[in-house]
């Protein structure tokens, strides 16, 4: 049974967005903040809308409405933000749906909430079914072009994991949490994210490894070569008025020792 059929309150989605920073593994230097959508349930707790975006039953037309609605959020912490002189870079989860069906519709949603390009990292998820590779590839090259950086999301789960690493020319590849989770017990675990990684940086991408949990796995993602990380370790997604102040506090790197003041 899906997340609607449980809850039956998501006729018409009116989600929200939170934001989980993304750090330099080696510093804790704050990089990014990934715009992440939740949903307030009928009494109040606030969910992920991931399982919203998954569902098979979302139509085209409502998947399009849910991005569209997301960069609008953005949009208006991207004003909040710039007022008080804070431009944080945001990684964005677009759907493969709407890069496939509109590919052109990103930029045009970003211009429309004067959102810089250059600031916007995309996140393709490859969970979810990819129709067209080859549509999408072109999308990709079209939004690289005009300065975003698009990442792969979730690398590792997928069902076309070397597909689109071999069709798609992405910036960052994404480690699944799920290689994360067992890196501290389990040599193998480490030896996969150790291959991934070096399969990234040959390919001239940077590595974000997501769902840190502990202060162990940050330190052994560091010393495995990973770029970035993002999890529990390091914040859980927070309001865009909460994100202001995890910034003016100062952030603890475990690896460095050091405090570091973003
Ligand atoms: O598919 P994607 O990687 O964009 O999913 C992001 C989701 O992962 C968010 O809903 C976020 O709340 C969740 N998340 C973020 N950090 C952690 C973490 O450290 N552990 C776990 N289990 N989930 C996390
Ligand atoms: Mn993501």
């Amino acid at each position: 049974m899906s997340y609607n059929d449980r809850h039956g309150f998501v006729a018409e989605i009116d989600h929200i967005v939170w934001y989980q920073p993304i750090v330099a593994a080696a510093s804790g230097r704050p990089i990014s903040a990934e715009a992440l959508a939740r949903a307030y349930t009928p009494n109040g707790r606030v969910v992920s809308a991931g399982a919203l975006f998954a569902d098979a039953r979302c139509s085209h037309e409502r998947l399009l409405r849910l991005d569209r609605q997301t960069v609008r959020r953005v949009g208006a912490s991207v004003a909040e933000w710039a007022a008080i002189d804070f431009f944080p870079s945001i990684s964005l989860n677009v759907s493969t749906t709407t890069i496939d069906r509109d590919p052109a519709a990103v930029l045009r949603w970003l211009a429309d909430e004067k959102i810089d390009p250059k600031r916007v990292t995309i996140e393709i998820t490859e969970t979810a079914p990819v129709e067209d590779i080859a549509a999408i590839a072109a999308a990709v090259e079209h939004y690289r072009a005009a300065g975003l950086r698009v990442a792969i999301d979730d690398f590792g789960c997928g069902s076309a994991t070397f597909e689109l690493l071999h069709r798609v020319g992405a910036d960052i590849m994404k480690i699944d949490r799920r290689f994360v989770r067992s890196l501290v017990a389990d040599e193998r675990s480490r030896r996969v994210i150790a291959a991934m990684v070096r399969l990234a940086h040959e390919l001239g991408m940077h590595v974000v490894a997501e769902g840190v949990e502990s202060p162990l796995q940050w330190e052994w993602l560091t010393d495995i070569g990973c770029d970035a990380v993002q999890g529990h370790a390091i914040a859980r997604p927070m309001p865009a008025d909460s994100l202001v102040f995890w910034r003016d506090r100062i952030a603890w790197s475990p690896i460095t020792g050091e405090r570091q003041q973003s």
